[in-house]
């Protein structure tokens, strides 16, 4: 079974950086903003000395390890809900993941640019914590307008949904994360 993970941070935080080691692709690294536009995704096997301890027991045709598929996505800025930087549409591209890992960076390179002009992976950790329920924010409205009609249609299991997805947009409103729901 492939686990997907996300990686989701500043522009510089080191993303493809950490996707290149995780994976030993080549996602191009860049001390500039942006550097990643397009997604990029690669896929690894997972070691696991479990898998190879039952191999050597039940000598199996063929040992399939599990795989780690990561994505790599361009960086996601302050306002990004408001289009600033690249905008947020990208996040579509790990909207099915299973994981999201927040990248912050903590490494100091007057090289390289940080574009919040200092170091603060505390900071940076809440701007990426609220453009991401920002964004879901937004996905939850267009599902709720649409539940909201079907609703009014009549179809009962609708009114439940409805009920649901107001409960999540005051809790993604007042700030908090869809997953403490
Ligand atoms: N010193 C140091 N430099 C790093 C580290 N991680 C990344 N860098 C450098 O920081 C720059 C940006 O790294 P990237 O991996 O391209 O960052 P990114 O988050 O993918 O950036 P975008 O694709 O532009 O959003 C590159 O010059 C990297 O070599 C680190 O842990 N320490
Ligand atoms: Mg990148």
């Amino acid at each position: 079974m492939t686990l997907q993970l996300g990686l989701v941070g500043l522009p510089n935080a080191g993303k493809s950086t950490l996707f290149n080691a995780l994976t030993r692709a080549h996602s191009a690294v860049a001390p500039y903003p942006f550097t990643t536009i397009d997604p990029h995704v690669g896929v690894v096997a997972v070691p696991d000395p479990r898998l190879d301890a039952l191999a050597k027991l039940i000598h199996p045709e063929k040992v399939t390890p599990t795989t780690l598929e990561v994505v790599d996505i361009a960086g996601l800025v302050k306002d990004a809900h408001k289009g600033e930087g690249l905008g947020n549409q990208f996040l579509g591209h790990i909207r099915n993941v299973d994981a999201i890992a927040l990248v912050a960076r903590c490494f100091r390179n007057d090289d390289v640019p940080h574009v919040a002009g200092e170091l603060d992976p505390r900071d940076d950790l809440a701007v990426l914590e609220l453009e991401l329920a920002l964004a879901d924010l937004a996905t939850l409205e267009t599902q709720r307008e649409k539940t909201r009609n079907a609703a009014k249609a009549g179809e009962k299991k609708f009114a439940a949904e409805l009920e649901l997805l107001d409960r999540a947009h005051a809790h993604l409103a007042a700030g908090q994360p869809a997953r403490t729901l």
